[in-house]
């Protein structure tokens, strides 16, 4: 995926006022007028206010009675959140229209991947007029789209779009673009970061980007400084899209009657293994590490867990890896237990792990496989593998 080069053009998309321009689609009287979503009870918080009723200083996350104070004259709704999210679908199903990498960040915003789509849909601008023309006659909403070479230029880019417009910056021209504004509009700088910065006499990126080091690092924390320093320059790294896999996969057993035999640990162990096996290689990962999950009579519950030296998805190295946890474990606590569990955790791809994989991890993969086949055709109990 092309990221953070200068090849890349990320668009960050987000609707205008949502919840208020979907209530004007149903009653056109409140066009130009100023519209306030929220809670409607003594406690109850605005959702979103049309930009006639921003004027007033009434926005998001106000209680409404103030919101009221604000701006009496102004449309106070309810809302109707289902009816929000069914245009949210129809909206982001436009966007992938445009793009087969769509991050849909929150209700009303997404990031789309449009590197080397000129060929289609020529410059980013005209681009990305055709979609707020699809979007406004699709589903009559007003959208504003941000262009850059990234994530981060992107959403910053849409803040000056709005409303209903384009705002595009390019790498080049990002650093310069960041430099007077103040650190709050970086997304990432909170109100607490903000107060640090200022309290160093650090107020816009630009002066974020040129501070020592060890200034920042008192300011937002070690882990945090380098990081905020290169986003306060408009670069970010970030992909568009993580790729969608389950972090872990795990299977549990509650025996009817509480076991306290070690072979019987292990026979459940075996099939629970089996299972997770299974599933584990037909999402094509391997797994970093195991754990083991045992819950005794009393119903306290110990997980035990441990990192392969190589990745692996064969049943073998899972069993042998998860019986050595288990006779660590009822070393600790020899009791009869009431349920076992298995989890294999820190999934990646196997074909990225390929390489490696020593012989014996390739075969006991490859058995494994040749099993899953056997139990596919001839049903899960036809065949196991002896320990
Ligand atoms: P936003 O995109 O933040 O706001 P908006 O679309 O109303 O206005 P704009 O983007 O033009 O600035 O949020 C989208 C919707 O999410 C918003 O219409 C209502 C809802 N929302 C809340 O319910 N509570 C909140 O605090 C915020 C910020 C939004
Ligand atoms: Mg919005």
């Amino acid at each position: 995926m092309k990221q953070g080069n200068s090849t890349s053009t990320i668009f960050h998309a987000d609707l205008d006022a949502f919840y208020v321009e979907v209530e004007r689609q149903y009653d056109h009287s409140l066009l130009g007028k100023p519209v306030i979503v929220g809670g409607m009870g003594p406690r109850g918080v605005v959702a979103t206010a049309s930009y006639e009723a921003r004027e007033f200083g009434v926005h998001s996350a106000q209680p409404t009675t103030i919101a009221r104070k604000l701006c009496p004259q102004g449309y106070f709704l309810p809302g109707n959140h289902s009816l929000y999210s069914e245009v949210s679908k129809k909206f982001m199903h436009i966007l992938r229209r445009y793009s087969p990498t769509v991050l849909s960040v929150s209700i009303d915003e997404a990031y789309l991947d449009m590197s080397g789509t000129k060929e289609i849909y020529g410059p980013p601008i005209g681009a990305a007029e055709t979609i707020r023309q699809n979007i406004r006659d699709s589903i009559g909403l007003p959208v504003s789209i941000g262009i850059g070479p990234n994530k981060l230029v992107a959403k910053v880019c849409t803040e000056y779009a709005k409303p209903d417009g384009i705002f595009q910056i390019e790498q080049i021209g990002a650093e310069r673009f960041f430099a007077p504004q103040p650190v709050r509009n970086l997304p990432g700088i909170g109100p607490k970061a903000e107060k640090a910065l200022n309290n160093l006499k650090i107020f816009t990126l630009g002066e974020v980007a040129m501070a020592p080091d060890g200034l920042l690092r008192r300011a937002l924390g070690p882990n945090r400084a380098g990081h905020i320093k290169s986003r306060a320059k408009g670069i970010d790294n970030t992909p568009l899209q993580e790729p969608r896999r389950a972090k872990s996969m795990s299977a549990e057993t509650t025996f009817d009657a509480d076991i306290s035999s070690q072979s019987e640990m292990e026979v459940a162990l075996k099939k629970l293994i089996e299972r997770v096996g299974t599933r584990l290689r037909k999402s094509g990962n391997v797994a970093r590490g195991v754990s083991i999950k045992l819950r005794f009579r009393d119903f306290a519950t110990i997980t035990r867990q441990h990192t392969l030296t190589t990745p692996s998805d064969g049943d073998q190295t899972i069993y042998q890896t998860a019986q050595a946890l288990l006779l660590t474990a009822m070393r600790e606590r020899n009791e009869s237990i009431r349920l076992i569990g298995i989890s294999v955790t820190g999934l990646d791809q196997r074909a990225t792990q390929l390489s490696l994989l020593d012989s014996h991890s390739k075969t006991d993969s490859d058995t494994s496989l040749a099993l899953d086949a056997i139990r596919e055709r001839f049903g899960f109990k036809s065949i196991s593998r002896g320990t």
